[in-house]
Parts: structure tokens; C-alpha cells; sequence
């Protein structure tokens, strides 16, 4: 097979840049190692940013979010049992963030690329890529038994954090930084009303909270667990006693409980790898960087890294101008890292860490009494949360 943009990863990246990319006339192909079904019932993220609901909305990809989406004008900070809101709209000149699963941006993405006539490969696992430093790289793949190839002009790195792109690079070429948090969160899906209107992240001295929604009746909380636990060691009623114990106030709320219809447990880590290019492969979204899902950026970064290189592509096919491709890791890296901060100070804030030392938990009150009582610094919560402006 033969395209101009080979693609690998059917994720929010990979799917979105095919999108952006078959708006400017370029043809690409997305491989994915993993089936129709499976891609469309994973269950990751949930809040987008106003930044990449307007894009999604601007590209006829928005009608489904728009109905079935929550848009959420604040979020409550709880702590020492009290609740505190933080007014997301008036703090940023109306923007707000909207709730909207990641399998159904992508269930929105596939059935647009796919109507579009736009090639997916699914169940097709990507080996390796070649001639990276050439004009026509090459990506193998076994797809039905098969092994195949795909030629192109330049291959797109979106197979997300354990993906085979970026470890293509070079160790000696390759800038990495990364850090790992001594804890990680339980996920869980419930079948209930929503607790609150807005989402609720805590901070209690048996470690982190968060309540979120997905439905009016489908409830996905979290709560800081140890990262090597198990989670069949967490029975429904046991689950529960830890969300009332941490979620607890001074007067008596307790969130709405029913079956716990899925449960998960993520390991958190920040991660750069700041050669998002080697020659003709560009890397975006996850493959090139992970940030805690405190922040809720994961996927935001991801929409933001394949604007500039759909743009950066789009000039390069429209009058052979290698300016912006030069330029994308350096331009993208800027967003990067601010949310890589916003990420490390909101989980820093808000989470236990082993040791308990009452030093640094005290600092944390403090940080947090400062953000609910300062309006400086509750714009700078808001305007990361609601998402900088796209570049
Ligand atoms: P993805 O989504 O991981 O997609 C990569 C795709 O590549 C495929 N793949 C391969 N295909 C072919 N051959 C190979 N060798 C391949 N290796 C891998 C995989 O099957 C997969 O389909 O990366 P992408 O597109 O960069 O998207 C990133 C986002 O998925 C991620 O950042 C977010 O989910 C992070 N995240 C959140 N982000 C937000 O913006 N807001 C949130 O509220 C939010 N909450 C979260 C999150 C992530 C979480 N978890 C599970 C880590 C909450 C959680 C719990
Ligand atoms: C989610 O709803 O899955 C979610 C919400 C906020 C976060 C992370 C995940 O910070």
C-alpha cells in the first residue's frame, strides 16, 4: 500500500490528524493494532477543553458531543471537609470544559473518517518503520495473517505511550524526561445518578478523590490507590466505604452509590519526549508525552499536537514550505510543558504521598485555601483547566 501520511494509532491523535489531514486534500491510512470494537469501548478520558470542543464543533465533528455532552462551567475543590467551587466561566471570560467520553469522540472520529471514505486498518499491528531519513519511509505491519507493507512520504507517530514510533528513534537521539508518581488512581464505572453537578476533586488524608460523570445514570470516580494493588481486592462494598470516608463533609454528603459495573487501576507518570521529530516520522499525542490525569490534558495535548502538524503538513504538500514541520516540536513543546506543570502541581496539591510527612500536607492546605481565595490564583487554575488557547 502507498499513501502520503502514514499514520499509526486509531487513537484521538491519529484518528483527528486523518481528519484534518483529509480536509487539506492529503490522503493518509491509520493502522491499529487493536479491533473497531475494542477502540470504541475502551473507556479513558472524559473532559474535554472549550479549546477542543470549538475544534471538534468547527470540523462537523460535534453534533453527537453536543447532545449528549455536559458542559460544565465549574469544578469544586474539597478539602478539611468543606467545599469550595471553582467558577471556571466567570474566572475565563466564559469558556467552561465539556464531559464527553474518549470512546465516543473516537466512535464520532471513525464514523466521519470511514463516511469520508478514508482508510482504517484495524487488528493491524504495526512492526517497524523504516527509511526514516528518506524521502519514501516505510511501515510494516501483520494484518490477517499477513505481513504488509505501507509506503509514504512521511509517518505520524500516534501509537500512543507503549507504541513502536518512538522507541524507532534513536536511544542517542532521543531527549527524554520523565517522572513517576508513588501511587496511581482506581477507576470505576457505576450505574447511578450523578453525585453533584460539577466535578468534585478532593484532598483527605487517606489520599485523592474524584468525582466525575459520564451519564445521567453512569458515574466514573476515581480515588489515589496504591499503584501494584489489585483490583480484586476492592469488592463493591469496599469501594464505596473508601469514596464515603474520603468524599465525607462537615455536613453529612455522600455520594449516590449502585453496582460498580467496571473497575481499573492507572499508573501515573509525566513524560517528555522532546524528539517529536526524526527525520520523516513525527510523533503526537501520548507517544510523545503522558501527563497524570489530574490535569484532564491527555487528550486535550493530543488534539493541540496534531493541529500544528496537520497545518505544518498542509504547507508542505501546498508549497513544498518545510518551515512549519521544522518548527513543530519546538512550537508543540511550549503547550507541552505548560501542561505537564499544570498536571505535576494540580496531582502535587491534591494527592497523599508516602511518608505522610504532615510538613507537606500542611502546604498543600495552604495551597489550597490560596487557590479558593485568591482570584490570581484561581485563574490560574481556570484558564490551564478550560485550556490555553491553540496555537
Ligand atoms: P492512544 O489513545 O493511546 O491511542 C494510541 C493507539 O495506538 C494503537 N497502537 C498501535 N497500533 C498499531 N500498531 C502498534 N504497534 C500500536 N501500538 C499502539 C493503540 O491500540 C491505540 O489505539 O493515544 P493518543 O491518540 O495520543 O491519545 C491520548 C489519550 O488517549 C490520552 O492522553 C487520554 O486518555 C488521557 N486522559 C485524559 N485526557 C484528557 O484530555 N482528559 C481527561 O479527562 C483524561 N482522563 C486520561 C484520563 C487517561 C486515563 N488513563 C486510562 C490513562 C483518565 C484516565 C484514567
Ligand atoms: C474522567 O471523567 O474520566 C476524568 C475527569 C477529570 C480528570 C480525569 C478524568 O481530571
Amino acid at each position: 500500500m502507498r499513501t502520503q501520511v502514514g499514520i499509526v494509532g486509531a487513537g484521538p491523535a491519529g484518528l483527528l490528524l486523518s481528519h484534518l489531514l483529509h480536509r487539506e486534500g492529503i490522503e493518509s491510512v491509520v493502522l491499529d493494532n487493536r479491533s473497531r470494537a475494542d477502540i470504541e469501548a475502551t473507556i479513558r478520558a472524559g473532559v474535554l477543553e472549550q479549546g477542543t470542543v470549538d475544534l471538534l464543533q468547527a470540523l462537523g465533528l460535534g453534533e453527537r458531543m453536543q447532545r449528549e455532552g455536559a458542559v460544565h462551567h465549574g469544578i469544586e475543590l474539597r478539602f478539611a471537609g468543606l467545599g469550595h467551587r471553582v467558577d471556571l466561566s466567570e474566572l475565563t471570560g466564559g469558556k467552561a470544559i465539556t464531559v464527553y467520553a474518549q470512546h465516543e469522540v473516537i466512535k464520532d472520529l471513525v464514523a466521519a473518517r470511514l463516511g469520508a471514505g478514508g482508510t482504517i486498518v484495524f487488528d493491524a499491528e504495526a512492526a517497524s518503520v523504516h527509511d526514516l531519513d528518506g524521502v519514501t519511509p516505510m511501515i510494516t505491519y501483520a494484518h490477517g495473517g499477513a505481513r504488509e507493507r505501507l509506503t509514504c512520504d512521511f509517518v505520524a507517530g500516534c501509537d500512543g505511550f507503549h507504541g513502536i514510533c518512538r522507541p524507532a528513534i534513536p536511544q542517542s537521539a532521543r531527549k527524554e524526561f520523565a517522572h513517576v508518581y508513588p501511587f496511581g488512581w482506581f477507576g470505576i464505572l457505576t450505574r447511578a445518578p450523578p453525585s453533584a453537578h460539577e466535578l468534585i476533586y478532593t484532598h483527605h488524608s487517606r489520599g485523592f478523590a474524584l468525582v466525575s460523570t459520564r451519564s445521567p445514570d453512569i458515574q466514573r470516580l476515581y480515588f489515589q490507590c496504591d499503584p501494584h494493588d489489585d483490583v480484586a481486592n476492592w469488592p463493591d462494598e469496599r469501594i464505596w466505604a473508601e469514596f464515603r470516608a474520603r468524599l465525607a463533609t462537615h455536613d453529612g454528603w455522600t455520594p449516590r452509590e449502585g453496582p460498580v459495573i467496571q473497575k481499573n487501576i492507572v499508573a501515573m507518570r509525566s513524560f517528555v519526549c522532546e524528539t517529536m521529530r526524526h527525520g520523516r516520522l513525527f510523533l503526537a499525542g501520548d507517544a510523545a508525552h503522558i501527563v497524570p490525569p489530574t490535569g484532564a490534558k491527555g487528550l486535550n495535548l493530543a488534539v493541540a499536537d496534531v493541529c500544528l502538524l496537520s497545518r505544518a503538513l498542509a504547507a508542505f504538500y501546498r508549497d513544498g514550505r518545510q518551515e512549519l514541520l521544522n518548527a513543530y516540536p519546538e512550537t508543540a513543546l511550549r503547550r507541552i510543558w505548560r501542561a505537564e506543570h499544570f498536571s505535576w502541581w494540580m496531582t502535587s496539591m491534591l494527592h497523599q504521598f508516602p511518608g505522610n510527612d504532615p510538613f507537606q500536607e500542611r502546604l498543600q492546605l495552604a495551597e489550597l485555601a490560596y487557590v479558593t481565595t485568591s482570584r490570581a490564583k484561581a485563574v490560574t487554575l481556570a484558564e490551564n483547566y478550560v485550556g490555553l488557547p491553540l496555537e
